[in-house]
C-alpha cells in the first residue's frame, strides 16, 4: 500500500500560532484604544495527502531508454574535497519521472510565443477539484473510450489511471513502448466534447507511442495542460483536491513536478 498520511496542522503551526497570539496579546495589553477585538477559535485543519508524483529512483524508467535514470544527483563540493559543505548539481531530462508538458512541447509556433513551463497557469494545476477515474483497460483512451467514460461537462482536470497501473510500468527499469495512452481520436473527442483543461496519466506519456506526437499536439493547441509519469496505485476513483507545482524553468518545454491530492 502506499503511505498515506496525515497532516495536523494544528501541531505544524503550533508554535507559530502561540507566537502570533503572543505578540497580539502583548499588544492589546498596551492598547488603550481596544482595537484587538479578535477572540475566534484556533482553527484546526486536518486533511489527508495523498503523493501521486514518483521520486528520482535511481531505477526510474526513461524514455525510449533501456537504461533506467540512475542518480540525477552529483556531489560537486563535500568534506572529502576539503569543502565545508556538501553540495550537489542536478543533472536530468526535463521529461523525467512525473513531470509536466509546456506547449512548446511540440508546438514550434508555441516556442515562438514563449509557451514554456513558466507560463503554465497554476489557477488549473493548483487547488482546483480532480477527478481521478479507471480507464477500460481492453482499449487505448480513444473516442470510444471517452464516450463511455462520460466525463461531466464542466470537469477541468482529470487523472486517468489505466492498464500502466496494473502493469507496474512506472516500476520497471525498461522503457516500455505498448503503454497505454490517448490515441488521436480520443484527443480530439476530449477536445470537442469536454471542458478538460488538465489531463494526468500513468506513464511518460498521454499519448500511445504510435501516435505520440499528433496527439500532443492536439491537446497542447487547446492549452490543456498535461501532467504524464504520476503515481495514481491504490487510490480510489474520485473527486479530489490537486495541488501541482512545476518550476520556473525558463525556454524549457517541461518540467519536473511534484503533484499531491488532498481529500
Ligand atoms: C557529504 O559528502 C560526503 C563525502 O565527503 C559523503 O560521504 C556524504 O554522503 C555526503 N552527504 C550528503 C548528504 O550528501
Ligand atoms: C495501445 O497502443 C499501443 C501502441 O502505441 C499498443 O502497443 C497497445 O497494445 C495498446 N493498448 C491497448 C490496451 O490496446
Ligand atoms: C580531489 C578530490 O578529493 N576530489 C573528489 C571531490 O569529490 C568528488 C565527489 O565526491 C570525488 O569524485 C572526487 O574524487
Amino acid at each position: 500500500m502506499r503511505e498515506n498520511y496525515m497532516v495536523d496542522m494544528e501541531r505544524g503551526c503550533g508554535l507559530a500560532l502561540l507566537l502570533a497570539i503572543a505578540a497580539i496579546a502583548a499588544a492589546c495589553a498596551s492598547d488603550s484604544n481596544n482595537i484587538c477585538q479578535w477572540h475566534g477559535e484556533v482553527p484546526k485543519m486536518q486533511r489527508r495527502i495523498i503523493d501521486i508524483s514518483h521520486a528520482y529512483r535511481h531505477d526510474l524508467p526513461v524514455w525510449d531508454s533501456s537504461t533506467p535514470l540512475g542518480s540525477p544527483v552529483h556531489l560537486q563540493h563535500s568534506f572529502a574535497n576539503g569543502s565545508l559543505f556538501n553540495l550537489s548539481e542536478l543533472k536530468m531530462g526535463c521529461h523525467t519521472g512525473t513531470h509536466v508538458d509546456a506547449p512548446s512541447h511540440f508546438l514550434q509556433e508555441a516556442y515562438e510565443e514563449g509557451l514554456d513551463v513558466n507560463s503554465l497557469d497554476l489557477e488549473i494545476l493548483n487547488a482546483g477539484l480532480v477527478l481521478l477515474v479507471d480507464t477500460p483497460r481492453e482499449e487505448n483512451i480513444t473516442a470510444h473510450t471517452m464516450e463511455k467514460l462520460n466525463i461531466p461537462f464542466g470537469v477541468e482536470r482529470v487523472l486517468f489511471r489505466t492498464l500502466n497501473s496494473d502493469r507496474r510500468l512506472m516500476w520497471r527499469t525498461n522503457f516500455e513502448s505498448s503503454f497505454s495512452g490517448f490515441t488521436k481520436d480520443g484527443a480530439q473527442w476530449l477536445v470537442d466534447h469536454t471542458s478538460i483543461k488538465l489531463v494526468g496519466l500513468d506513464y511518460l506519456s498521454v499519448a500511445t507511442y504510435e501516435e505520440a506526437a499528433e496527439t500532443h499536439r492536439i491537446l497542447l493547441r487547446k492549452g490543456i495542460i498535461l501532467l504524464e509519469g504520476l503515481d495514481l496505485d491504490d487510490i480510489e476513483v474520485g473527486i479530489y483536491v490537486l495541488h501541482c507545482l512545476p518550476m520556473r524553468l525558463i525556454n524549457a518545454e517541461g518540467s519536473p513536478i511534484r503533484c499531491i491530492l488532498t481529500k
